[in-house]
């Protein structure tokens, strides 16, 4: 049980002092639904082995009462195993293959593309002892690629991701949490992704205007703000250029998937549009 109620996290840092990884976002956000004060050992990239007594190579690890749990995902189930009287994380087993696909879908359609545009921010806010081995390390995942080189091509399609991410604007379109009317461990895995981006991104990635603007600032305000570390950089304020995409659907999206059918009157503008009616009234 653990000890005056705090947990001991071992956070991978930036020089700012704020998290870096997007699993350790996630594990924070765990601590803290339920209900822990965390302990905080800093430390960056270099010397995670030695930080942890041998024990692990990645974080994050957490440490309760004296027993060590690596893994984030470890980390929330044994959290919900440990703590069953405490505000549930993963509630229902349906919760965590689902969870698992928006976070995969979520990685490919953001992080990808962001991790490439911001890659050289990414190595320049890392703790000055991280910078030789972010770089190596990095250029290797890139495929021997210059960082500075990949970050340029990214720069310039940035504004292509925004459209991409509609799915997810949709799914929150009328809920307040992917978790309902609280936040489970299905929007901490996803905040993470943004968590990580205004980390370490210095140019926002999405628009003033972007509807998911809501559910980001509700998810980095909770637990007193613990997505609103001074190093981190806005999200919103994007610009646009000439011939860039639109950055979200706008109006409303239509269809069966976005929309649900109560009769006619629900349908009515879309059957409308695809029967050539609207067009014909206009
Ligand atoms: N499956 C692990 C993945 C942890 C992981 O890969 N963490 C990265 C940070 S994002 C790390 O520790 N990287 C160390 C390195 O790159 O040297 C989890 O969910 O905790």
């Amino acid at each position: 049980m653990a000890k005056n109620n705090t947990i001991t996290l071992y956070d991978l840092q930036l020089a700012s002092g704020c998290t870096i990884s997007p699993f350790v976002w996630a594990t924070k956000y765990a601590l803290k639904h339920k209900g822990f004060d965390l302990d905080i050992v800093a430390g960056g990239f270099t010397g995670i082995l030695e930080r942890t007594g041998g024990r692990s190579e990645r974080l994050p690890v957490i440490v309760d009462d004296g027993e060590f749990v690596l893994d984030s995902w470890l980390i929330a189930e044994y959290l919900d195993r440990k703590y069953p009287d405490r505000p549930t994380l993963i509630g229902d087993p349906g919760i965590k293959p689902l969870t698992e696909f928006v976070e995969q879908w979520l990685w490919r359609t953001a992080i990808g593309p962001w991790f490439q545009a911001f890659i050289v921010d990414y190595r320049d806010r890392s703790l000055p002892q991280d910078h030789q081995y972010v770089t190596e390390s990095r250029e290797r995942m890139l495929g021997g690629r210059k960082l500075e080189e990949v970050s340029k091509e990214g720069r310039a399609k940035l504004a292509q991701v925004p459209p991409t991410l509609e799915p997810f604007r949709q799914i929150l379109k009328d809920r307040k949490w992917l978790g309902g009317d609280q936040p489970n461990y299905a929007d901490y895995r996803a905040l993470s992704v943004f968590l990580w981006c205004a980390s370490v991104a210095a140019t926002p990635p999405l628009t003033d205007d972007d509807p998911l603007r809501d559910w980001v600032d509700r998810g980095f305000d909770l637990y007193g703000g613990l997505g609103r570390h001074p190093g981190m950089s806005p999200m919103f304020g994007l610009q646009l250029k000439e011939g860039d995409p639109e950055p979200f659907v706008k109006g409303g999206a239509m269809g069966g998937l976005a929309t649900r059918n109560t009769g006619p009157q629900s349908t009515k503008a879309e059957t409308d549009r695809i029967t050539g009616k609207a067009k014909a009234d206009a």
